[in-house]
């Protein structure tokens, strides 16, 4: 890890699987409960908003009885240790990391704790349901939806992204299986912005050959093993 100074960090699902938060495109995983064009694009919502709002609904409630776990608990360490930059860009969107106190942290794919007024534009936090249509906060009109970006739609901060990417001397990617781009594409850029990439995740993920290298095993494991490693650097 020697000449590391500034870290970009890309995180799923698999972070958060042993939190018991249901990862996508495992066994018995969300993608095989729901189909996604039926439940996370814009026209699953225009087409059976009810559908949608109580699959969010659902998930909005699990995710607030789950813990972080050890190596969300890891990533804020080495966020709140590291002397250098670092990025925690994650497609998760739960709020795990954050309750682990990691402050660093861009959500590109939305969050379950927070709603979109599709009226007045306003983000607010919400914890609640959407399924009775409640007021929005801001302008009082029941256009309320999840604040989570859809297939077909602009992740959140790209430029945000590229440009930390563009200062990085590490990229990381965490707990995912390299299925959905832009995000799975950050990898090829690393490489050939000329970062030294690292994969840590269960299995191989799908761009797992993009990676100088690669260590699999349970993220609660392989993520804290690895954070000691770059903070004794
Ligand atoms: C975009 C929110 C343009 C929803 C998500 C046709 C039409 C329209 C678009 C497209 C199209 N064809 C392709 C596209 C692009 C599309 C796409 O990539 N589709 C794929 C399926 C081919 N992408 C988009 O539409 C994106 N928008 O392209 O806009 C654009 C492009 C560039 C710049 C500007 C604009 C929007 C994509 C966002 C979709 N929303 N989430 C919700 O959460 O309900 S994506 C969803 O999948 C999740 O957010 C997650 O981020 C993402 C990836 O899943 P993972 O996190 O990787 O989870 P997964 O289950 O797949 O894998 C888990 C991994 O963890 C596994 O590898 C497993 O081995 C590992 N693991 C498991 N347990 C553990 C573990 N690892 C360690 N420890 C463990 N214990």
């Amino acid at each position: 890890m020697a000449g590391i100074r500034n870290i970009v960090i890309l995180t799923g699902a698999g972070v958060s699987a042993e939190s018991g938060i249901d990862t996508f495109r495992s066994e018995g995983g969300l993608w095989e409960q729901h189909r996604v064009e039926d439940v996370a694009t814009p026209e699953a919502f225009a087409r059976d908003p009810d559908l949608v709002l109580r699959f969010y609904d659902m998930r909005r409630a699990a995710i607030q009885t789950k813990q972080p776990n050890a190596a969300h608990l890891a990533l804020a360490k080495l966020d709140r240790e590291w002397k250098g930059d670092l990025l925690i860009v994650t497609q998760n969107v739960d709020d795990l990391h954050e309750r682990a106190g990691a402050k660093r942290v861009l959500h590109m794919h939305g969050e379950h704790l927070s709603v979109w007024c599709t009226a007045c534009d306003a983000r607010s936090r919400w914890t609640g349901p959407l399924i009775d249509r409640p007021a929005c906060p801001e302008c009082g009109k029941t256009a309320l939806r999840p604040d989570i970006v859809w297939f077909g739609e602009t992740p959140y901060e790209m430029d945000a992204i590229y440009a930390a990417l563009e200062q990085a001397d590490l990229f990381v990617s965490i707990g995912t299986s390299g299925a959905v781009y832009p995000a799975a594409g950050l990898v090829r850029e690393a490489r050939q912005a000329g970062i030294a990439t690292l994969e840590l995740n269960l299995e191989p993920s799908q761009g797992t050959r993009w990676f100088d290298e690669a260590r699999h095993g349970p993220a609660t494991e392989v993520v804290p093993a690895w954070v000691e490693e770059v903070l004794l650097r």
